[in-house]
């Protein structure tokens, strides 16, 4: 990885986002607090130098947002995307040590709706207010709650606590750029670039309509389903009166299940040529 890194805040209103950055960057950068007027409501990038590297940090406005539709939070999330050129390297999801809301469940979904369905290749989860572990181990913390566990794994297992009231502690923005550096490692690409996973999800879509050209075509899969369906309600009924007969003479069991096979495909056939003259397509 080469030496500019380049990170984007990302997660719902007030879980400490901003304060975060600060941390990041070692320094007071976005404005951060309880108040109103600290509320991140556009994205903001901020430059700083750690440990000999430049470090480029994208604040973002908070997800499920107030203040914002969801035409203006898709737009700020890929303003986020563009400030940092060629793109980010990693999205730092950040969630507040504490209860696991049903809006934090659905904060995947919602970044891969926003941006792109590899969102979560990217990222790796941050928890902030470290300082309410106390005598817990983050590992506890987590094994409590399995919508956690599940939205950890579809980030790959990659998660830090950060303690934004300390600063000075610079060891848990080391091991977070740790992470960062072996993820941007194992992927394929070393960092995210909306316009080309975009073009890919799009290719994707053309494909499978190419799969599915004519309206011919799918006037045929839908005769063959229905037809099938139709065919084996058929064949069921004629292989339960055959094998009632076969019973009743006391055995045949062979004829029998081939006559309810013979049965089946001629249901299935007949089935089809019924759906198709009814004209279910
Ligand atoms: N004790 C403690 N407080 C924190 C920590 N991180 C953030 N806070 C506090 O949480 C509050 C919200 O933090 P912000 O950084 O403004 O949160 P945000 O996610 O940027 O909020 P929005 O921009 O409104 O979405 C502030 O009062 C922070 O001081 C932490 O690790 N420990
Ligand atoms: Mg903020």
């Amino acid at each position: 990885m080469a030496g500019h890194l380049r990170l984007v805040l990302v997660g719902l209103s007030g879980v400490g986002k901003s304060a975060a950055g600060n941390t990041i960057l070692g320094r007071e950068e976005f404005p951060s607090g309880i108040s109103s007027t600290s509320w991140t409501t556009r994205s903001e990038e901020r430059r700083g130098e750690r440990y000999g590297r430049l470090v480029t940090v994208i604040d973002t406005p908070g997800l499920f947002n107030t203040e914002l539709s969801e035409e203006q939070l898709r737009a700020e999330l890929q303003r986020a995307v563009s400030l940092c050129e060629p793109g980010p390297h990693a999205f730092l999801l950040v969630l507040q040590l504490g209860r696991f809301t049903q809006q934090e469940k659905r904060v995947m979904e919602t970044l891969q709706e926003l941006l792109s369905k590899s969102v979560d290749q990217f990222t790796v989860l941050l928890f902030t207010h470290g300082d309410r572990l106390e005598d817990q181990t983050i590992e506890e913390f987590i094994s409590e709650d399995t919508n956690l566990q599940e939205l950890l794994r579809k980030c790959g297992g990659r998660y830090h606590v950060f303690n934004n009231k300390d600063m000075r502690d610079t060891q848990q923005v080391w091991e977070l750029f740790n992470t960062v550096h072996s993820m941007a490692e194992r992927n394929q690409q070393e960092y995210f670039d909306l316009q080309n996973e975009q073009d890919r999800e799009k290719r994707t879509l053309s494909y499978l309509l190419r799969l599915f050209p004519s309206d011919r075509f799918r006037n045929l899969l839908v005769n063959i389903v229905a037809g099938s369906a139709i065919g084996a309600v058929v064949g069921t009924i004629i292989g339960a009166i055959m094998v009632a007969a076969g019973e009743a003479e006391g055995g045949a069991a062979k004829v029998v299940s081939i006559t309810a096979v013979i049965g089946a495909a001629v249901g299935a056939a007949l089935g089809f040529l019924v759906s198709k003259k009814c004209g279910v397509q």
